[in-house]
Protein backbone atom coordinates (compact mmCIF):
# COMPACT_ATOMS: atom_id res chain seq x y z
CA UNK A 1 0.00 0.00 0.00
CA UNK A 2 2.83 2.45 1.03
CA UNK A 3 6.21 2.05 1.95
CA UNK A 4 7.92 2.11 5.07
CA UNK A 5 11.52 3.15 3.44
CA UNK A 6 12.80 5.92 4.30
CA UNK A 7 15.62 8.32 2.60
CA UNK A 8 18.83 7.39 4.25
CA UNK A 9 20.29 10.21 1.81
CA UNK A 10 18.33 12.84 3.13
CA UNK A 11 19.60 15.26 5.21
CA UNK A 12 18.57 16.13 8.42
CA UNK A 13 15.10 18.66 8.36
CA UNK A 14 15.66 21.42 9.46
CA UNK A 15 14.94 23.12 12.54
CA UNK A 16 12.15 24.61 13.70
CA UNK A 17 12.25 28.30 13.27
CA UNK A 18 15.34 28.20 10.23
CA UNK A 19 13.01 26.64 7.84
CA UNK A 20 13.41 28.23 4.53
CA UNK A 21 10.19 30.42 3.55
CA UNK A 22 10.53 29.38 -0.09
CA UNK A 23 9.85 25.75 1.25
CA UNK A 24 6.67 26.29 3.50
CA UNK A 25 4.79 28.65 1.23
CA UNK A 26 5.38 25.72 -1.45
CA UNK A 27 4.33 23.24 0.98
CA UNK A 28 1.57 25.08 2.04
CA UNK A 29 0.31 25.87 -1.26
CA UNK A 30 0.19 21.73 -2.21
CA UNK A 31 -1.60 21.34 0.87
CA UNK A 32 -4.49 23.77 -0.40
CA UNK A 33 -4.77 22.28 -3.23
CA UNK A 34 -5.33 19.01 -1.78
CA UNK A 35 -2.13 17.20 -3.15
CA UNK A 36 -1.12 14.43 -0.49
CA UNK A 37 2.17 14.72 1.09
CA UNK A 38 4.34 11.75 0.39
CA UNK A 39 7.31 10.43 2.79
CA UNK A 40 10.23 12.05 0.77
CA UNK A 41 8.61 15.32 0.00
CA UNK A 42 9.86 18.15 2.41
CA UNK A 43 7.68 19.03 4.92
CA UNK A 44 7.60 21.34 8.59
CA UNK A 45 9.07 19.82 11.02
CA UNK A 46 5.90 20.78 13.34
CA UNK A 47 4.16 18.87 10.75
CA UNK A 48 6.07 16.24 10.64
CA UNK A 49 6.05 16.30 14.49
CA UNK A 50 2.29 16.89 15.02
CA UNK A 51 1.50 13.51 12.37
CA UNK A 52 3.85 11.31 14.03
CA UNK A 53 2.05 12.39 17.43
CA UNK A 54 -1.42 11.89 16.14
CA UNK A 55 -0.56 8.70 13.71
CA UNK A 56 1.19 6.68 16.53
CA UNK A 57 -1.27 7.41 18.99
CA UNK A 58 -4.34 6.04 17.01
CA UNK A 59 -2.00 3.34 16.18
CA UNK A 60 -1.63 2.88 20.00
CA UNK A 61 -5.07 3.16 20.66
CA UNK A 62 -5.90 0.05 17.75
CA UNK A 63 -3.65 -2.10 19.70
CA UNK A 64 -4.91 -1.40 23.24
CA UNK A 65 -8.22 -1.32 22.21
CA UNK A 66 -7.81 -5.28 21.54
CA UNK A 67 -8.09 -5.53 25.38
CA UNK A 68 -10.88 -4.75 26.33
CA UNK A 69 -12.81 -7.11 23.95
CA UNK A 70 -10.57 -9.68 23.79
CA UNK A 71 -11.43 -10.18 27.88
CA UNK A 72 -14.41 -11.51 26.28
CA UNK A 73 -13.37 -13.70 23.78
CA UNK A 74 -13.42 -16.81 25.58
CA UNK A 75 -17.15 -15.79 26.93
CA UNK A 76 -19.02 -15.23 23.62
CA UNK A 77 -22.26 -16.60 24.12
CA UNK A 78 -22.28 -18.57 20.45
CA UNK A 79 -20.01 -19.97 18.02
CA UNK A 80 -21.04 -17.51 15.73
CA UNK A 81 -20.10 -14.60 17.72
CA UNK A 82 -17.16 -15.54 18.53
CA UNK A 83 -15.91 -16.10 14.96
CA UNK A 84 -17.27 -12.40 14.38
CA UNK A 85 -15.58 -10.69 17.54
CA UNK A 86 -12.57 -12.83 16.27
CA UNK A 87 -12.29 -11.46 12.89
CA UNK A 88 -13.17 -8.03 14.51
CA UNK A 89 -10.01 -8.03 17.37
CA UNK A 90 -8.10 -9.21 13.83
CA UNK A 91 -8.72 -6.01 12.57
CA UNK A 92 -8.19 -4.16 15.14
CA UNK A 93 -4.56 -5.48 15.11
CA UNK A 94 -3.94 -5.13 11.53
CA UNK A 95 -5.04 -1.02 11.82
CA UNK A 96 -2.66 -0.79 14.13
CA UNK A 97 -0.01 -2.28 11.88
CA UNK A 98 -1.04 -0.05 8.97
CA UNK A 99 -0.94 2.78 11.24
CA UNK A 100 2.37 1.88 12.34
CA UNK A 101 3.82 1.53 9.30
CA UNK A 102 2.18 4.99 7.92
CA UNK A 103 3.90 7.23 10.92
CA UNK A 104 7.67 5.02 10.35
CA UNK A 105 6.97 6.44 6.60
CA UNK A 106 7.77 10.01 9.50
CA UNK A 107 11.10 9.05 10.37
CA UNK A 108 10.22 7.71 14.25
CA UNK A 109 10.65 3.29 14.45
CA UNK A 110 8.15 1.12 15.50
CA UNK A 111 10.60 0.56 18.85
CA UNK A 112 10.78 3.96 19.66
CA UNK A 113 6.88 4.00 19.22
CA UNK A 114 6.05 1.41 21.16
CA UNK A 115 8.92 2.56 24.04
CA UNK A 116 6.55 6.07 23.98
CA UNK A 117 3.34 4.02 25.04
CA UNK A 118 4.95 1.94 26.85
CA UNK A 119 7.03 4.45 29.37
CA UNK A 120 3.73 6.37 29.31
CA UNK A 121 5.04 9.41 27.14
CA UNK A 122 2.53 8.31 24.28
CA UNK A 123 -1.38 8.40 24.77
CA UNK A 124 -4.01 6.02 23.20
CA UNK A 125 -7.60 6.57 23.44
CA UNK A 126 -9.14 7.06 26.72
CA UNK A 127 -11.95 4.89 25.86
CA UNK A 128 -9.79 1.38 26.40
CA UNK A 129 -9.29 2.24 30.00
CA UNK A 130 -12.95 1.73 30.48
CA UNK A 131 -13.76 -2.08 31.89
CA UNK A 132 -15.81 -4.36 30.07
CA UNK A 133 -18.01 -5.63 32.40
CA UNK A 134 -20.63 -8.18 30.45
CA UNK A 135 -21.61 -9.42 26.98
CA UNK A 136 -23.63 -6.48 26.24
CA UNK A 137 -20.38 -3.84 26.37
CA UNK A 138 -18.93 -5.64 23.68
CA UNK A 139 -22.19 -4.73 21.82
CA UNK A 140 -21.87 -1.34 22.91
CA UNK A 141 -18.16 -1.20 22.13
CA UNK A 142 -18.76 -1.99 18.55
CA UNK A 143 -22.08 0.26 18.17
CA UNK A 144 -20.95 3.35 20.06
CA UNK A 145 -17.04 3.16 20.07
CA UNK A 146 -16.53 1.40 16.37
CA UNK A 147 -19.48 4.23 15.60
CA UNK A 148 -17.18 7.04 16.93
CA UNK A 149 -14.30 5.64 15.45
CA UNK A 150 -16.01 5.54 11.84
CA UNK A 151 -17.08 8.75 12.30
CA UNK A 152 -13.62 10.11 13.14
CA UNK A 153 -11.94 8.34 10.84
CA UNK A 154 -13.67 8.56 7.26
CA UNK A 155 -12.08 12.76 6.80
CA UNK A 156 -9.20 10.98 7.42
CA UNK A 157 -9.51 9.37 4.32
CA UNK A 158 -8.41 13.17 3.30
CA UNK A 159 -6.16 14.14 5.24
CA UNK A 160 -3.02 15.72 3.43
CA UNK A 161 -0.24 12.67 4.57
CA UNK A 162 -0.75 10.27 1.78
CA UNK A 163 0.25 7.34 3.79
CA UNK A 164 -2.19 7.89 6.43
CA UNK A 165 -4.99 8.84 4.03
CA UNK A 166 -4.69 5.23 2.37
CA UNK A 167 -4.46 3.49 5.67
CA UNK A 168 -7.94 4.83 6.62
CA UNK A 169 -9.45 3.85 3.36
CA UNK A 170 -9.32 0.06 4.56
CA UNK A 171 -9.73 0.76 8.17
CA UNK A 172 -13.03 2.56 7.46
CA UNK A 173 -14.75 -0.14 5.29
CA UNK A 174 -13.26 -2.79 8.29
CA UNK A 175 -14.37 -0.51 10.99
CA UNK A 176 -18.12 -0.40 9.43
CA UNK A 177 -18.63 -4.35 9.46
CA UNK A 178 -17.54 -3.61 13.73
CA UNK A 179 -20.02 -1.15 13.81
CA UNK A 180 -22.69 -3.08 12.06
CA UNK A 181 -21.52 -6.06 14.61
CA UNK A 182 -22.22 -3.87 17.52
CA UNK A 183 -25.42 -3.12 16.56
CA UNK A 184 -26.98 -6.40 15.80
CA UNK A 185 -25.72 -7.63 19.53
CA UNK A 186 -27.54 -4.62 21.08
CA UNK A 187 -30.64 -5.42 18.85
CA UNK A 188 -30.37 -9.51 19.60
CA UNK A 189 -30.30 -7.83 23.24
CA UNK A 190 -32.84 -5.24 23.22
CA UNK A 191 -35.54 -7.80 21.71
CA UNK A 192 -34.24 -10.15 24.01
CA UNK A 193 -35.54 -11.40 27.79
CA UNK A 194 -35.75 -8.14 30.31
CA UNK A 195 -32.80 -8.75 31.69
CA UNK A 196 -31.14 -8.66 28.81
CA UNK A 197 -32.49 -5.89 27.37
CA UNK A 198 -31.41 -4.12 30.94
CA UNK A 199 -28.00 -5.37 30.50
CA UNK A 200 -28.29 -3.91 26.62
CA UNK A 201 -29.45 -0.05 29.14
CA UNK A 202 -26.71 -0.41 31.51
CA UNK A 203 -23.95 -0.63 28.88
CA UNK A 204 -25.47 2.04 27.07
CA UNK A 205 -25.12 3.96 30.26
CA UNK A 206 -21.60 3.60 30.81
CA UNK A 207 -20.22 3.96 27.50
CA UNK A 208 -22.36 6.97 26.06
CA UNK A 209 -20.28 9.68 27.87
CA UNK A 210 -16.44 7.76 27.24
CA UNK A 211 -17.77 7.75 23.62
CA UNK A 212 -18.25 11.33 23.26
CA UNK A 213 -15.18 11.66 25.27
CA UNK A 214 -13.37 9.91 21.85
CA UNK A 215 -13.90 12.87 19.91
CA UNK A 216 -11.21 15.04 22.45
CA UNK A 217 -11.42 18.25 24.40
CA UNK A 218 -14.19 20.91 23.15
CA UNK A 219 -12.56 22.93 20.44
CA UNK A 220 -11.91 25.94 22.66
CA UNK A 221 -9.76 23.79 24.73
CA UNK A 222 -8.04 21.53 21.38
CA UNK A 223 -4.73 22.75 21.46
CA UNK A 224 -3.90 20.92 17.69
CA UNK A 225 -6.91 21.44 16.38
CA UNK A 226 -6.35 24.88 14.49
CA UNK A 227 -2.83 24.20 13.09
CA UNK A 228 -4.31 20.61 12.25
CA UNK A 229 -7.01 21.95 10.35
CA UNK A 230 -4.74 24.31 8.54
CA UNK A 231 -2.28 21.83 7.60
CA UNK A 232 -5.64 19.50 6.13
CA UNK A 233 -4.39 17.08 8.99
CA UNK A 234 -7.78 17.03 10.70
CA UNK A 235 -10.59 18.02 8.14
CA UNK A 236 -13.02 18.42 10.85
CA UNK A 237 -12.81 19.94 14.28
CA UNK A 238 -13.57 17.88 17.33
CA UNK A 239 -17.01 19.40 18.33
CA UNK A 240 -17.95 19.27 14.71
CA UNK A 241 -17.07 15.19 14.48
CA UNK A 242 -19.00 14.81 18.42
CA UNK A 243 -22.16 16.70 17.14
CA UNK A 244 -22.17 14.50 14.02
CA UNK A 245 -22.17 11.40 15.83
CA UNK A 246 -24.39 12.44 18.79
CA UNK A 247 -26.83 13.28 15.14
CA UNK A 248 -26.16 9.92 13.89
CA UNK A 249 -26.89 7.60 16.91
CA UNK A 250 -29.84 9.16 18.61
CA UNK A 251 -31.88 7.58 16.05
CA UNK A 252 -30.28 4.12 16.09
CA UNK A 253 -30.93 4.48 19.83
CA UNK A 254 -34.63 4.86 19.24
CA UNK A 255 -34.62 1.82 17.27
CA UNK A 256 -33.41 0.04 19.73
CA UNK A 257 -35.32 1.02 21.88
CA UNK A 258 -32.74 2.55 24.56
CA UNK A 259 -32.99 5.91 26.03
CA UNK A 260 -29.65 7.91 25.91
CA UNK A 261 -28.55 8.77 29.77
CA UNK A 262 -28.64 12.59 29.09
CA UNK A 263 -31.34 14.59 30.18
CA UNK A 264 -30.62 17.61 28.04
CA UNK A 265 -30.20 15.82 24.96
CA UNK A 266 -33.28 17.54 22.16
CA UNK A 267 -33.77 18.04 19.01
CA UNK A 268 -32.68 21.61 18.18
CA UNK A 269 -35.09 22.45 15.17
CA UNK A 270 -33.43 26.01 14.58
CA UNK A 271 -29.92 24.37 14.49
CA UNK A 272 -30.85 21.48 13.23
CA UNK A 273 -28.79 19.32 15.19
CA UNK A 274 -29.30 17.56 18.86
CA UNK A 275 -28.20 19.72 21.62
CA UNK A 276 -26.95 17.56 24.12
CA UNK A 277 -25.60 17.84 28.00
CA UNK A 278 -22.08 18.85 29.18
CA UNK A 279 -19.25 16.43 29.14
CA UNK A 280 -17.24 15.29 32.05
CA UNK A 281 -14.34 17.18 31.39
CA UNK A 282 -12.06 16.27 34.55
CA UNK A 283 -13.11 12.86 34.15
CA UNK A 284 -11.46 13.30 30.56
CA UNK A 285 -8.48 14.66 31.78
CA UNK A 286 -7.96 11.92 34.83
CA UNK A 287 -8.72 8.94 32.27
CA UNK A 288 -6.25 10.58 29.79
CA UNK A 289 -3.27 11.14 32.96
CA UNK A 290 -4.05 7.21 33.44
CA UNK A 291 -5.86 7.70 36.83
CA UNK A 292 -7.93 4.22 37.57
CA UNK A 293 -7.15 0.96 37.73
CA UNK A 294 -7.79 0.04 34.16
CA UNK A 295 -5.14 1.62 32.73
CA UNK A 296 -2.15 -0.13 34.78
CA UNK A 297 -3.91 -3.01 33.61
CA UNK A 298 -3.93 -2.16 30.08
CA UNK A 299 -0.12 -1.27 30.08
CA UNK A 300 1.11 -4.17 32.12
CA UNK A 301 -0.58 -6.59 29.70
CA UNK A 302 0.81 -4.73 26.56
CA UNK A 303 4.30 -4.80 28.00
CA UNK A 304 3.54 -8.36 29.00
CA UNK A 305 2.79 -9.30 25.06
CA UNK A 306 5.86 -6.97 23.98
CA UNK A 307 8.21 -8.83 25.78
CA UNK A 308 6.59 -12.69 25.10
CA UNK A 309 7.14 -11.75 21.92
CA UNK A 310 10.50 -10.78 21.88
CA UNK A 311 11.83 -14.46 20.63
CA UNK A 312 8.98 -13.78 17.38
CA UNK A 313 11.14 -10.50 16.59
CA UNK A 314 14.74 -12.36 17.31
CA UNK A 315 13.83 -15.36 15.00
CA UNK A 316 12.61 -12.26 12.09
CA UNK A 317 15.96 -10.86 12.42
CA UNK A 318 18.20 -13.39 12.16
CA UNK A 319 15.51 -14.71 9.18
CA UNK A 320 16.76 -11.84 7.45
CA UNK A 321 20.53 -11.75 8.34
CA UNK A 322 20.72 -15.38 6.60
CA UNK A 323 18.50 -14.18 3.77
CA UNK A 324 20.70 -10.85 3.44
CA UNK A 325 23.85 -12.44 3.66
CA UNK A 326 22.76 -15.44 0.96
CA UNK A 327 22.04 -12.73 -1.62
CA UNK A 328 25.32 -11.12 -0.97
CA UNK A 329 26.81 -14.57 -1.72
CA UNK A 330 24.69 -14.94 -4.78
CA UNK A 331 25.45 -11.84 -6.02
CA UNK A 332 29.56 -11.53 -5.29
N1 LIG B 1 -7.92 10.00 24.44
O1 LIG B 1 -5.60 19.15 20.66
P1 LIG B 1 -6.36 17.87 20.72
C1 LIG B 1 -10.63 3.09 17.64
C2 LIG B 1 -5.23 14.23 23.60
S1 LIG B 1 -9.37 4.16 17.25
C3 LIG B 1 -6.64 10.29 24.80
O2 LIG B 1 -7.78 17.91 20.33
P2 LIG B 1 -5.73 16.28 18.38
C4 LIG B 1 -10.74 1.81 16.89
C5 LIG B 1 -4.53 14.56 22.28
O3 LIG B 1 -3.79 13.42 21.83
C6 LIG B 1 -9.53 5.46 18.45
N2 LIG B 1 -6.05 11.46 24.49
O4 LIG B 1 -5.55 16.75 19.90
C7 LIG B 1 -11.16 0.73 17.77
C8 LIG B 1 -3.67 15.72 22.67
O5 LIG B 1 -2.54 15.22 23.38
P3 LIG B 1 -1.01 15.65 23.08
C9 LIG B 1 -8.45 6.43 18.32
C10 LIG B 1 -6.80 12.34 23.79
O6 LIG B 1 -4.70 15.26 18.12
C11 LIG B 1 -12.48 0.59 18.12
C12 LIG B 1 -4.52 16.44 23.71
O7 LIG B 1 -5.47 15.49 24.20
N3 LIG B 1 -8.68 7.26 17.16
O8 LIG B 1 -11.34 3.43 18.49
C13 LIG B 1 -8.11 12.10 23.39
O9 LIG B 1 -5.80 17.45 17.46
C14 LIG B 1 -12.88 -0.46 18.95
C15 LIG B 1 -5.23 17.64 23.15
O10 LIG B 1 -6.25 17.26 22.19
C16 LIG B 1 -7.76 8.13 16.75
O11 LIG B 1 -6.69 8.23 17.32
C17 LIG B 1 -8.68 10.87 23.75
N4 LIG B 1 -9.94 10.54 23.44
O12 LIG B 1 -7.19 15.60 18.36
C18 LIG B 1 -10.23 -0.17 18.26
C19 LIG B 1 -8.12 8.94 15.54
N5 LIG B 1 -8.56 13.17 22.72
O13 LIG B 1 -0.44 14.54 22.29
C20 LIG B 1 -10.63 -1.23 19.08
C21 LIG B 1 -7.03 9.84 15.09
C22 LIG B 1 -7.55 14.08 22.71
O14 LIG B 1 -1.02 16.94 22.34
C23 LIG B 1 -11.97 -1.37 19.43
N6 LIG B 1 -6.79 10.92 16.01
N7 LIG B 1 -6.50 13.57 23.36
O15 LIG B 1 -0.43 15.75 24.43
C24 LIG B 1 -7.48 12.11 15.97
O16 LIG B 1 -8.37 12.30 15.18
C25 LIG B 1 -7.06 13.17 16.94
O17 LIG B 1 -5.75 12.88 17.40
C26 LIG B 1 -8.02 13.34 18.16
C27 LIG B 1 -7.43 14.41 19.09
C28 LIG B 1 -9.39 13.81 17.67
C29 LIG B 1 -8.16 12.04 18.93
Amino acid sequence: MYTTELDKTATAPTPIGGEDPALIAAFEARVAADEFIEPKDWMPEAYRRTLTRQISQHAHSEIVGMLPEGNWLTRAPSLKRKAILLAKIQDEGGHGLYLYCAAETLGTSREQMIDALHSGRAKYSTIFNYPTLNWADIGAIGWLVDGAAIMNQVPLQRTSYGPYARAMVRVCKEESFHQRQGFDIMLAMANGSPAQKAMAQDALNRWWWPSLMMFGPSDDNSPNTAQSIRWRIKRETNDELRQKFVDATVPQAELLGLTIPDPALKWNEERGHYDFGEIEWDEFYAVVRGEGPTAKERMKARRAAWNDGAWVRAAADAHEAKRAARSAAAAA
